[in-house]
C-alpha cells in the first residue's frame, strides 16, 4: 500500500502536503475549509499580540513565476488563533496542526509563547523568524547572535513542541552557521523557507513599481523560488541534528516538486502561492500526482527516498 503518511516528532500525518503560513489561513472560514480538504495538518497565518491591519494596498502581485507580496503582518492577533486551535484540538484531540507566531520584539514573541505554554495547547507552534516586510525590522533569522539570544530564552520555559521558520540562506557558510545555532535547542522542526526577501517588479510600461509598501520592495515566492527552496532543505537537512525534522516550502507546484523536496530531505511539505492561486483541490492534484510519481519508482512510502538525493562523483 502506497502511503503519503509522515510522523515528526511521534506526531502522524496522514499525508504530508499542507499550507505555508500566510495563504489562505487569516480567517476561520479559511481554516476550516483547510480542515475540511485533503491537506495533512494547516497553519495559521503568523499572530503578533494583537490585531494588525497590515500594510497599506495593494501589496501583493501575481508573477508568472510565482507571487510577490509585503502584506505586513496581517493577522488577528494571538486569542483569535489561539481560541480556533484549542477549539479544533477539543474536537479532534488526534490531529496536529500549526500555530504560527510572529512578534515583532524578543518581548512580543515570549509573551505570546507564555501564553500558549499555559494553555491547553499541545500542537506545533512555528516560531517565523523571517518575516521580510514589516518596515524596520530586519528578518532575524539573518542575525545568528540574535537568532541563539531568542531560543535561549525561548527555551527557558517553553516545553512543547517548537519549530522555526526561517529566511532562505545563499551562503554555505550561513547554512553552516544557522545549523549551529540551531543544533544547541530541543527544536522539533525547522520550516525552510520563507519569501526570499526584498525583490522588486517594475511595471515597464508605467515606470512605476508594482505594490506600494517598502518603495515597492517585497518578498517572492512560487516556482522562481524552488532551487534556492531545494538548496536549503537539502543543506540543513545535511547539517540538523536528526531530531530535527526539516519541512519544506517553496515552489511546489506539483507531484514533482513535492518529490524533489522530499528527496532533498523534507518531512512534511508546505504549499504557499500555488495554494493561493489553486485553493484545497491542490492538496488532492498534488497528493495524486506523487503518489503517481512513487508508484513509477516503486517507492511505498516517503522513507524510501527522503534525503537520498544523489550527487554526481
Ligand atoms: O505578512 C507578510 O508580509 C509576510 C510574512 Br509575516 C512572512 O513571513 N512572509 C511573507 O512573505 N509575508
Amino acid at each position: 500500500m502506497l502511503t503519503l503518511a509522515t510522523t515528526i516528532a511521534d506526531r502522524h500525518f496522514k499525508t504530508c502536503l499542507m499550507n505555508a503560513a500566510g495563504v489562505r489561513c487569516q480567517s476561520d472560514r479559511d481554516l476550516n475549509a483547510l480542515i475540511n480538504s485533503n491537506a495533512g495538518a494547516y497553519v495559521t497565518k503568523s499572530a503578533t499580540p494583537a490585531y494588525r491591519a497590515g500594510n497599506p494596498e495593494p501589496r501583493m502581485k501575481m508573477i508568472p513565476q510565482g507571487s510577490f507580496n509585503s502584506m505586513g503582518l496581517p493577522n488577528n492577533g494571538l486569542d483569535y488563533y489561539l481560541d480556533f486551535v484549542l477549539k479544533d484540538q477539543a474536537k479532534r484531540p488526534d490531529a496536529t496542526n500549526f500555530l504560527s507566531i510572529a512578534g515583532t520584539s524578543l518581548a512580543d514573541n515570549l509573551a505570546m509563547l507564555h501564553q500558549i505554554q499555559d494553555s491547553a495547547y499541545n500542537g506545533f507552534v512555528e516560531l517565523n523568524l523571517s518575516c521580510p516586510n514589516v518596515p524596520g525590522h530586519p528578518q532575524q533569522g539573518y542575525d545568528f547572535d540574535a537568532t541563539k539570544e531568542t531560543l535561549t530564552a525561548v527555551f527557558d520555559f517553553y516545553t512543547k513542541p517548537l519549530g522555526v521558520k526561517l529566511p532562505p540562506y545563499f551562503d554555505l557558510a550561513h547554512f553552516d552557521q544557522i545549523a549551529a545555532v540551531l543544533n544547541q535547542f530541543p527544536l522539533t522542526f525547522v520550516t525552510t523557507i520563507n519569501s526570499v526577501g526584498n525583490g522588486l517588479i517594475v511595471n515597464y510600461e508605467t515606470e512605476t513599481v508594482a505594490i506600494k509598501p517598502k518603495g515597492g520592495f517585497g518578498g517572492l515566492g512560487g516556482a522562481s523560488v524552488k532551487p534556492t527552496a531545494l538548496a536549503n532543505v537539502r543543506a540543513l537537512s545535511q547539517r540538523l541534528n536528526p531530531s530535527i525534522a526539516v519541512i519544506g516550502v517553496g515552489g511546489i507546484m506539483s507531484g514533482r516538486d513535492a518529490f524533489e523536496h522530499i528527496l532533498c530531505g523534507a518531512s512534511m511539505l508546505q504549499i504557499g502561492t500555488q495554494f493561493g492561486y489553486e485553493g484545497t483541490k491542490i492538496f488532492d492534484r498534488v497528493a495524486h500526482e506523487l503518489d503517481d510519481i512513487m508508484a513509477l519508482k516503486g517507492y511505498a512510502s516517503l522513507d524510501d527516498f527522503r534525503g537520498k538525493l544523489k550527487t554526481i562523483n
